[in-house]
């Protein structure tokens, strides 16, 4: 074979085949065979499609290597390892992230070509992962890719939904879903692996039954069975040899699934209730900070975390004789509380399975036991009625009575005077419809409790779980979010890493403090020059986007203003919509404003009505605004189906990144970082990570607004109705006039008065209170663009001062201070005695 690329594989790696070889020639022959024999195509005939499989099976052989390597080091080390649980992983695409982890991104690339093949369109082919709604799903998915890529011994466990997260289609202005079919042409990254299936119990009865040594233990008889059939997908470490295991679970009919009907001669119908135990991993629910207390979700969460606790304790038990230890060799994530009955599945495998005395279990349970946090909104707390969880997890349920049973006597004895303390800490909410807490539960089960972001964590301590707080003041810490670089900036902004690789060398991919580095630059106009033109390349190619999905040209000197998150009132993007009119009623009276392209991308939980009817004002602005050729400089694009190969595109495109949350209710956003990390200018409130992102990049460079958490909490408390604000402020009564007289919905005239009674009446989210403020940094944010140089260094310093954003700090944050876990090399075998 001619060969034209470098090889980029270091001597002392000696393995050379076509199944693990990193040459030109081993990695031409891997996706040709793959072509040939995997998807059985001459290369002549074969689609697109194939190829992007044969390329993908091609790049996971030569992660293989490492994946066995990888476990089989962990196991003859007998290492900590930390399991994270999570009910969302938000993948995204795969083959570009392993492209570039394994290093040969830029091989392929040339290798491609030579056969006339684009490896960028090729990419486009893969469908994302989308097994998640929004931050907690993406953060999850971070989290793992720095635990590989710090070598971290690491392990994700969460559910192989059918359909992930449902694709938007916007239909004559609004929202329609349609299923998510990822699976439809199969899925090259993962491995099915039915041998260590587990079966999991629900419902039924529990007993006591002599336990053979002259005492008692219980017996819980479920009265049906699921089998956990798991797939595990490589994640793997960038430059380091290390591949972690993201491990789901799909629900199979277990055999015993009807006996009944099947004795009964009834065939058909005992092999159609299948269904009812395959449903558990159909699909994700669609809601984002919310929850809708539905009896299958709660089977889900139940499902894959008996599978997972099984998995967990069969790999510990397998090089240990008793449980001692188990605290010293797991650690367990929570990610929210939707696996928070882990805690109670774990006491009950140690203490109903394998005999453990209740405080050895828990004493071992709690070690083990971490808990993240993630929202404060009310809504967004788990709460599951009793009776429900009595009839799905009996024996569960006597559990979490004994460890509440236990709490209270432990709060009485510490606050003898204080009844009140005892009821609000109880895992029981009382009232007509006695309720768990969920949230309680994965306090009282962890040695660590942490929010997201240092505000957050502040409000968790002081206002979440003040009484936990003041009884384990130990168990609270803060480990702020940050983001995967490699996905965030190095795969997502070639241009911009190439541009920040020749002034400072590669590292910052993996070592993202060194960003620092680049601070003499920003006074040096040829770099800012060089960031210019490269902003404005990304622009064009977001440009040619929106002419391609929404049919329409783009100006790209106007300030690109993008808001891409989930839609949620309290995100506010019914703030940035009240901008947009009063930018367009100024346009249209002759005042000057300087161009903009508004930026929307968002899904609305399909039954969250104001959300879909501000996704339909939206649209309905747009479409006036768009189409109204006297006011040239205005346009917004709705960008439909958002999801994370979207948000890849549009971040390095983005001038002005919008995160204007409702003070104390964002927990901490991450979207803010990706945008800084890409040279975004942020226009924000005093919430979540915004607040310490402000503090890293500097006061002057970041665009303040609006009250604070404590004004908002008084503003709410004494109850400003909107009405007050609209008489004051000319501007916005002018613009919700024109919302509300149907300006924007001719047809239907009365479209909206639904959002605007809302802000005129309670303004839960506090709209209109922050609306002249923040109207007035929009001015301040033109003014700031109009100084083309001065905007640069603003968008130079936000580069070089984001490097503590990076999940790899937070990463390390988690494991040197929760899991107590450290870096286990993985070295690739075999290795060449000569290179030593
Ligand atoms: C999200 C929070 O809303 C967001 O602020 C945070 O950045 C993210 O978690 C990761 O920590 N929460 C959810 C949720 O997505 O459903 O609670």
């Amino acid at each position: 074979f001619a060969t034209s690329a470098q090889d980029p594989v270091p001597s002392r790696v000696r393995v050379e085949d076509d199944r693990t070889g990193m040459h030109p020639a081993a990695l031409r022959r891997a996706f040709t065979d793959h072509v040939q024999f995997s998807r059985a195509r001459d290369f002549e005939a074969a689609t697109s499609f194939d190829r992007f499989v044969a390329l993908s099976l091609a790049v996971r052989d030569r992660l293989v290597e490492r994946w066995s390597q990888t476990q089989r080091t962990y196991y003859e080390k007998d290492v900590k390892r930390a399991y994270y649980l999570s009910a969302e992983f938000l993948l995204g695409r795969a083959l570009q992230s392993n492209l570039q982890a394994l290093g040969v991104e830029e091989t392929y690339r040339t290798v491609l070509k030579e056969l006339g093949i684009d490896l960028d369109e090729m990419m486009e082919l893969e469908h994302d992962a989308g097994l998640g709604n929004g931050g907690l799903g993406r953060l999850a998915a971070c989290i793992l890719e720095s635990m590989a890529t710090l070598e971290l011994p690491g392990q994700g466990y969460g559910i192989r939904y059918e359909f992930g997260i449902f694709e938007q289609i916007i239909r004559d202005g609004a929202q329609v879903e349609r299923a998510d079919e990822w699976l439809k042409f199969g899925n090259p990254w993962e491995i099915e692996r039915p041998e260590y299936a587990v079966t999991v119990g629900f419902g039924g009865r529990t007993e006591m039954v002599q336990d053979g040594r002259g005492g008692y233990r219980v017996l819980w008889n479920p009265a049906d069975h699921v089998l956990g059939v798991p797939y595990d997908t490589p994640i793997a470490g960038h430059g380091s040899g290390t591949v972690n295991t993201l491990r789901l679970w799909a629900a199979r009919a277990h055999e015993d699934f009807d006996f009944g009907l099947f004795n009964a001669g009834d065939y058909v119908s005992a092999v159609q209730q299948k269904n009812a135990s395959e449903v558990i991993s159909k699909v994700l629910y669609p809601n984002d900070n919310f929850d809708k207390g539905k009896e299958l979700r709660l089977r889900q969460e139940y499902f894959f975390v008996a599978c997972s606790i099984h998995d967990i304790v069969w790999r510990y038990t397998k090089t240990h004789d008793d449980f001692s230890k188990f605290g010293d060799k797991v650690a367990i994530q929570l990610n929210d509380t939707h696996p928070a009955i882990a805690i109670a599945e774990l006491m009950r495998v140690l203490v109903d399975e394998h005999a453990l005395s209740w405080d050895e279990a828990w004493t071992q349970t709690v070690r083990a036991f971490g808990y993240t946090n993630h929202t404060l909104l009310p809504e967004a707390l788990e709460r599951w009625p009793v009776a429900l969880f009595e009839r799905i997890l009996p024996r569960h349920l006597e559990i979490i009575q004994e460890i509440n049973r236990r709490l209270l006597r432990a709060v009485t004895v510490a606050f003898p005077y204080d009844q009140g303390r005892a009821r609000r800490m109880s895992i029981f909410e009382e009232g007509p419809e006695r309720m768990v807490r969920m949230a309680h539960l994965a306090v009282i089960g962890s040695h660590s409790v942490n929010g997201v972001a240092k505000l957050h964590s502040e409000l968790v301590r002081t206002s979440l779980f003040r009484d936990f707080h003041e009884f384990w003041p130990e168990r609270f810490s803060n480990k702020t979010n940050g983001v995967t670089p490699r996905r965030w900036l190095f795969a997502c902004n070639p241009k911009l890493s190439r541009l920040i690789t020749s002034r400072i060398g590669p590292r910052f991919v993996t070592e993202l403090e060194r960003l620092a580095e680049l601070e003499p630059a920003v006074d040096d106009p040829s770099f800012l020059a060089e960031l210019r033109a490269i902003k404005r390349a990304n622009k064009e190619a977001l440009a040619r986007i929106v002419k391609r999905d929404l049919g329409f040209d783009v100006d790209v000197r106007a300030i690109f203003d993008v808001q891409i998150k989930r839609l949620h009132e309290y995100k506010r993007q019914l703030l940035n919509a009240l901008h947009i009119v009063t930018l367009y009623l100024r346009a249209k009276r002759g005042e000057r404003v300087h161009p903009r392209l508004f930026i929307f991308g968002a899904k609305a939980a399909p039954g969250y009505r104001q959300a879909k009817l501000i996704i339909k004002l939206i649209h309905a602005i747009a479409s006036v605004v768009n189409g109204d050729s006297r006011v040239p400089e205005l346009k917004v694009a709705f960008l439909p189906n958002y999801r994370v190969s979207l948000a890849e595109k549009i971040i390095p495109a983005a001038d002005l990144s919008e995160q204007i949350s409702t003070a104390g209710m964002e927990a901490s956003g991450t979207g803010n970082m990706k945008l800084a990390m890409n040279g975004a200018l942020t226009i924000g409130t005093y919430d979540g990570a915004n607040i310490e992102i402000r503090e890293a990049v500097g006061a002057e460079n970041f665009f303040l607004f609006g009250l604070t958490a404590e004004e908002v909490e008084a503003r709410l408390a004494s109850g400003v109705p909107g009405r007050a604000v609209y008489e004051a402020d000319p501007e916005l009564r002018e613009a919700l006039d024109f919302i509300r007289s149907g300006f924007f919905s001719p047809d239907e005239p009365d479209a909206f008065h639904p959002l605007v009674d809302e802000l005129l009446g309670r303004d839960r989210y506090l709209v209109m209170s922050d609306f002249r403020a923040y109207a007035d940094a929009q001015k301040v944010v033109e003014r700031a663009f109009l100084d083309e140089e001065g905007w640069s260094r603003k968008a130079a310093l936000n580069i070089a001062r984001v490097g503590s954003f990076s999940s790899d700090r937070t990463v390390r944050e988690y494991a040197n201070e929760i899991w107590q876990i450290e870096p286990c090399p993985i070295r690739l075998v075999p290795e060449d005695p000569a290179a030593e």
